[in-house]
């Protein structure tokens, strides 16, 4: 039987309810499975927790497949990420360093179309990589997926216990990007009231963010609790380290060079001495910064599509890129609840923001 989501339209996305389960016979279609999970309104969409992550309804009938379907190969390179810390400038940086004219053609000259230009000025960062659970008409779905030539670059917000076991056996490479939690949190908060703005959901008020703040903290944000999803990877990454390699977004922002560079090695694609003395790793840093995407055409109009009802512009993607927003909007006590939640969940686990 065809899978089916029931339309956001149909939820309530205001205060929060719990449903559940009296029914223990297995549900038939994504809509049955659904509605015998529990669910929060609150954000600018409801969520429904699903195997311990808060996660988009409309998403699940993407999401539920990856880990089945998806049928991970060793070469492939897959860029892990929670929300809002860092997809899109890891996209653009991984896309750049792996793309095969790199050296060849100085993306500055690219950028001026003296050479045949390169994809990254022409399409979206989001457009550049697949998301395995969230296809797009450019990437289309699992099975499009399946049949992308090797080696294959992919990316997912789906935390690691929602993928496939064979990513930890088949010797894929993972690299999971994280961020400061206040940050993520502000910039979650700006996102969902963009799109609200936009019309692109049923909620008719924005969300406040002391409420935005209180839910994150409480775990009951897109793809949380936040921590589980940070210490899924980063446990992984500590086991496995030739395997994965755990990153932080204020890690790049303070020393991008480095970065390009540790991310070409562990793509198994170093810089030449050749293409360092003639600057390929800067002008990797330099296409791919803030101030150039977010000035580029194809990045400032229309809408990222991906293969749902969630439409989102593309200059949403870009708003600020700074470290420590999160001081020009946090009051003391959600700092502090922040703070707290932080000490509490990463307590032990050498995890440390
Ligand atoms: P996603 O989870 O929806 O894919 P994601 O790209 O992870 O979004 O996060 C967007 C954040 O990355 C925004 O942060 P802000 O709200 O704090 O500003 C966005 O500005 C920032 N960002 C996007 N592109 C870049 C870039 N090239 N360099 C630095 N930060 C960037």
């Amino acid at each position: 039987m065809a899978a089916q989501v029931p339309s956001e339209s149909s939820k309530n996305d205001g205060d929060a309810k719990t449903k559940t389960s009296a029914d223990e016979s297995p549900p038939e279609t994504y809509s049955d499975l659904i509605s015998t999970l529990p669910v929060r309104g609150g954000w600018v969409m409801p969520l429904v927790l699903y195997q311990n992550y808060w996660l988009n309804p409309a998403r699940l009938k993407h999401i539920i497949p990856v880990k089945e379907h998806y049928k991970p190969r060793s070469d492939d390179i897959i860029l892990a990420t929670y929300p809002k810390c860092g997809t899109t400038w890891l996209k653009a940086l991984s896309f750049a360093i792996t793309t095969r004219n790199r050296g060849r053609h100085t993306f500055a000259a690219a950028a001026a179309a003296d050479h045949p230009p390169l994809l990254i000025t022409q399409l979206h960062p989001q457009e550049l990589v697949a998301h395995l659970e969230t296809p797009n008409p450019a990437a289309g779905d699992l099975a499009a997926i399946e049949k992308l030539p090797a080696p294959r670059l992919l990316a997912t917000h789906l935390p690691l216990s929602l993928l496939p076991p064979a990513i930890s056996t088949c010797g894929c490479r993972v690299v999971y990007l994280c961020r400061q939690p206040k940050d993520v949190s502000i910039s979650l908060w700006h996102f969902g009231n963009g799109m609200l703005r936009g019309g692109r959901t049923t909620r008719s008020s924005p969300v406040q963010l002391d409420a935005s703040v209180s839910m994150f903290c409480e775990g009951i944000s897109p793809f949380g609790p936040f921590w589980e999803h940070y210490l899924e990877y980063w446990k992984e990454s500590l086991a496995r380290p030739q395997h994965i390699l755990f990153l932080k977004y204020e890690e790049i922002v303070s020393d991008p060079v480095k970065i390009v560079e540790t991310l070409a090695g562990f793509f198994a694609v170093p810089f030449t001495e050749e293409e360092k003395r003639i600057g390929v790793p800067e002008e990797v840093v330099r296409l791919c910064s803030f101030e150039v995407l977010s000035g580029l055409e194809s990045n400032r109009s229309g809408d990222v599509t991906r293969g749902d009802d969630l439409v989102i512009g593309k200059s949403m993607f870009f708003r600020k890129g700074k470290v420590g927003d999160w001081e020009n909007h946090m009051s003391k006590e959600m700092s502090e609840k922040v703070d707290d939640v932080l000490k509490d969940k990463f307590k032990g686990s050498g995890l440390v923001f």
